[in-house]
């Protein structure tokens, strides 16, 4: 079976998978601080993806938030990028408004991007160069739009944020309005439905960011760090993905603040 529709009957499975394990009772542990939470869920998603990948495809790479693959430093042959739920605050305290995330690189090169809102059932995927989908409707290009008649969204923490937050206030100032929704693939996924113009954060892993970005770049969407370079798939960026219009607005709110700029070096490619 091609690599795309395994992914796609993968991501379903995995979906099916969490919906009946939430039910149950499962742990959940704090992380690097007291907010930062992970559950057995996300834990036994990643090794439910993992082992079936490994099954099927046993020279694939896999990287995942929760464990594997920490070790790869290159893109050479297969390579799948996986957040097992993404919006994890979002599982835990509403129980919808999650993802799964997967984006799959061959040779570092995009192939294709899957994210999968589990309770809505909604999954969104593209194949490079081949058009993206929500199910299987057709998603239109994105269209141009200018920030002060959208909406755009981003993670509230860096509006507090010393240092950089004063782009990120600018910009609350300038769009129609900013929304913040807990799960960074969805955000992404809203770009490509056209529901959202714009998300901006700060500082993301590639396995937030490498299934929307591939879905976004399928729609005339351009995605790159907040001061315009390219994503570097393997490290943690801050990232900007939207239409090409409110993209060049954007990246200008961040080259032009040099106090951002000096933060955005030493905190970038560094960890
Ligand atoms: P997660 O739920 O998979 O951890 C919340 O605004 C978004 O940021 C989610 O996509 C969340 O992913 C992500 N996120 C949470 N903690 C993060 C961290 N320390 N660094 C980068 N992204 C993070
Ligand atoms: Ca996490
Ligand atoms: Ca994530
Ligand atoms: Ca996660």
């Amino acid at each position: 079976m091609e690599i795309y529709l395994f992914a796609k009957n993968l991501i379903q499975d995995a979906g099916a998978f969490i919906r009946e394990r939430m039910t149950e009772n499962y742990n959940i542990d704090s992380k690097s601080n007291r907010n930062d939470l992970v559950t057995d869920v996300d834990r036994e998603t990643e090794t439910f993806i993992y082992n079936r990948i490994g099954e099927k495809f046993k020279d694939h790479q896999i990287i995942g938030e929760e464990g594997h693959g920490f070790d790869i430093d290159d893109m050479k042959g297969v390579t799948w990028v996986v957040d097992p739920i993404d919006g994890t605050l979002n599982f835990v305290h509403q129980h919808e408004n999650f993802a799964i995330s997967i984006g799959i690189f061959i040779d570092g090169e995009p192939y294709a991007g899957l994210i999968l809102d589990v309770m809505k059932g909604d999954l969104y995927h593209a194949r490079h160069g081949e058009g993206a989908y929500i199910n299987d409707t057709q998603l239109t290009d994105i269209k141009d739009t200018e920030l002060k008649s959208s909406l755009v969204s981003t993670n509230s923490n860096w509006l507090v944020k010393d240092g950089i937050k004063k782009p990120f206030i600018q910009i609350v100032k300038d769009a129609r309005s900013v929304r913040s929704y807990g799960s960074a693939a969805l955000e992404i996924a809203n770009v490509a439905k056209g529901t959202s113009s714009a998300a901006l954060f700060y500082r993301l892993h590639s396995w937030d960011f490498a299934g929307g970005m591939i879905i976004v770049s399928e729609l005339g969407g351009l995605t790159t760090t907040l001061l315009g370079e390219e994503m570097r798939i393997l490290e943690t960026n801050s990232i900007l993905t939207g239409n090409k219009k409110i993209h060049s607005e954007l990246v200008q709110y961040f080259k032009d603040d040099d106090e951002f700029i000096e933060n955005h070096a030493r905190f970038h490619g560094l960890d």
